[in-house]
């Protein structure tokens, strides 16, 4: 039995009643958490927050005393503060950059090795999309069949990580307007590969030494992550698993099942998670999980991956990053299979409580005590089968006694991506746009990123959601912030019941919840192409439209490079958790303010979801106003 202290411990680290009761276990049970380990950090270091410590070379490590009073202000390089925050940013943006665009990469490879018939279980489902992709890369289509039409697809891609090319097609998506103030700003990307090079070649001792100019390549790299790798990555995705279109499902930890094998996927790249998907349906392993004494097997997902899956295919969703420990918690899990972003180290010691099996199946990611079977696109369908297998044998060691799985699933309405969101206005974005002319919908806001055990789990990510429907404006979320207002219920019709008036009306007439949700990280590009299409519509750049974006439990890499890309498509970005560049002035002046001569936007740090929410309602009335709305 819980003691009260426990309980109030659990209460304090997520809002989830589920999560609660599973932190709770852990609490009781000495299982450790990310919880735990952060409270064995505090307090952490004041100079790595504030971004003010250079650990890049031998002559350091260095750091900068951010009050100029007693210490250094200078590393043995001569770097300021300015120089080293600034630098520091930027090696961790591009890192996250890096993660997100060679996970693209490898979508588009699987598509290559497909449309050459190299690959084992993938088929190109969505022709419609490749089709229109292929015409927007001149590749002809006509008396084509679609294989060959992959494979020119595929090989043009690959082309834009390289420098032979030295442009990316989809930037071409943005307005003229957007386009040319990227041009003008010396912004625009001339390949993926070639800026988060470029950007770690600058990082390092005795290159760049302008804040400024970090802090602009820093936009550059990020678009060639938002509008080049993330969007590869998500356009690709639906040619090979088709894109996805509004459908039911239900979201948290009771997802679970009591009496059947249950898989988890954990990670990012469709690549591994759908054709584990396919393996799960062969006729010979469900009858082996009758065998094995359970009454079938239970596939869900986890965070980014889980959102694909969810998006796709309406398979349940357990859960958000931080959840990964606890889901391991519930005793039921066979199999966790993962392959890579936002996979604790930990979980082969969670999973050594109980009898799940941790896989990983990317040669990037290996974690000592896990079984590694490396996943092939050639032989993808026969190791997936194998990885299934692995699970359904493990079920005879799951101890039954010590399963504990809460007890109700959320009901969710997921799979708006942008095709499914114009086809359900009638074909157009004109009924969206009258909304927003007429003031039903203020304006709309991609609440996008992460849980971090900073924050109380899915405060800030469900909080800021219901202040903003509240105010007529309409949520796009991806990522683990999706997942936060899935299991509050946002994602059902009836939440129209929250929103303001106007929203209420729009989403009432239409049927859908006040929170769309687009899907993973790599699926913001959904938000950009929406934004894009919206701007064509009006006539206008993306930086001219009453839109936002937020992240209001930030951590990741990958954070960095989406707030700067969306900033840098001109898109007000509010991040809840401090960015670690508050030991420059210069270079916090210029992220929140000066920021906007070059991209129309800029980023800010908000941690009250509240005050967050007022200060992204002023950029859209401001937005509204210019536009004469
Ligand atoms: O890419 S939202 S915690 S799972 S980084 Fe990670 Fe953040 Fe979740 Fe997906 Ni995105």
């Amino acid at each position: 039995m819980s003691s009260i202290n426990t309980k109030m411990k659990a209460e304090k680290r997520a809002m989830d009643k589920n999560d609660q009761e599973l932190i709770q276990r852990t609490i009781d049970e000495g299982i450790e958490t990310a919880w735990d380990r952060l409270e064995k950090q505090l307090p952490q270091c004041g100079y790595g927050s504030l971004g003010v410590c250079c650990n890049r070379c031998l002559m350091g490590p260095c750091r900068i005393d951010p009050f100029e009073d007693e210490g250094p202000t200078k590393g043995v390089c001569g770097a300021d503060a300015d120089l080293i925050v600034a630098r520091n940013y930027m090696a961790d943006l591009a890192c996250g950059a890096a993660s997100h665009s060679d996970h693209g990469r490898e979508v588009v490879e699987v598509l290559l090795a497909t449309a050459e018939g190299k690959s084992d279980g993938y088929k190109i489902k969505d022709t419609e999309k490749l089709n229109s992709v292929a015409k927007e890369y001149g590749i002809e289509i006509n008396g084509r069949n679609k294989e060959d039409v992959a494979k020119d697809v595929a090989t043009k891609m690959l082309e834009e990580f390289g420098t032979l090319k030295n442009s990316i097609q989809f930037m071409k998506r943005a307005p003229e307007k957007t386009q040319k103030m990227w041009v003008d700003a010396g912004i625009m990307p001339r390949g993926i590969d070639r800026e988060i090079v470029d950007a770690m070649h600058r990082v390092h001792m005795g290159v760049g030494a302008d804040y400024k100019n970090i802090i602009l390549h820093c936009s550059k790299t990020s678009l060639s992550d938002g509008w080049g790798g993330s969007m590869m990555a998500t356009e690709c995705g639906d040619i090979l698993f088709g894109t996805p279109e509004p459908l039911e499902s239900t979201m948290n930890l009771a997802v679970l099942s009591k009496d059947k094998v249950n898989i988890t996927l954990h990670g990012h790249n469709p690549v591994l998670s759908e054709m584990v998907l396919e393996a799960v349906k062969d006729p010979d392993l469900k009858k082996l999980a009758i065998e094995k004494g359970a009454k079938g097997i239970n596939l869900v997902g986890v965070c980014c991956t889980g959102n694909e899956l969810l998006m796709r295919h309406g398979i349940p969703l357990a859960g958000p990053m931080l959840d990964q420990e606890l889901i391991i918690a519930t005793g039921a899990v066979e199999a966790d299979i993962v392959d890579y972003q936002c996979v604790f180290p930990s979980i082969v010691s969670t999973a050594k409580c109980f009898h799940t099996k941790i896989i990983t199946t990317s040669e990037k990611m290996k974690i000592p005590g896990g079984i590694y079977k490396e996943f092939k696109s050639e032989s993808a369908f026969t190791t997936a089968k194998e990885i299934v297998k692995i699970a359904i044998e493990n079920y005879p060691n799951r101890n039954h006694e010590r399963v504990q799985i809460p007890e109700k699933p959320m009901k969710v309405v997921v799979g708006f991506s942008e095709e499914s969101i114009r086809k359900m206005l009638g074909g157009s974005y004109k009924p969206l746009i009258d909304a927003i002319v007429s003031g039903k919908i203020k304006g709309a806001v991609g609440v996008v990123g992460c849980t971090n055990p900073k924050v109380k789990q899915d405060y800030g990510n469900i909080t800021l959601e219901k202040e903003l429907i509240k105010r007529n404006i309409l949520v796009l979320a991806t990522g683990c912030g999706a997942i936060g207002g899935g299991k509050a219920g946002l994602m059902l019709p009836e939440a129209a019941e929250l929103a303001g008036d106007g929203l209420k009306s729009v989403c009432k007439a239409l049927g859908i919840p006040p929170l769309l949700h687009m899907g993973s990280c790599v699926e913001n590009a959904r938000i950009l192409i929406m934004a894009a299409n919206i701007a064509k519509e009006l006539g206008v750049g993306i930086e001219d439209l009453p839109l936002a974006g937020a992240s209001p439990e930030l951590y990741s890499e990958k954070g960095f490079s989406i707030a700067q890309y969306f900033a840098s498509s001109g898109i007000f970005t509010v991040s809840g958790v401090p960015l670690k560049i508050f030991g420059s002035q210069n270079v916090t002046d210029f992220m929140t303010d000066e920021m906007e001569n070059y991209v129309g936007a800029t980023l800010a740090v908000e941690p009250d979801p509240v005050k967050a929410a007022d200060l992204i309602e002023a950029v859209i009335e401001k937005k509204r106003k210019k536009l004469g709305i």
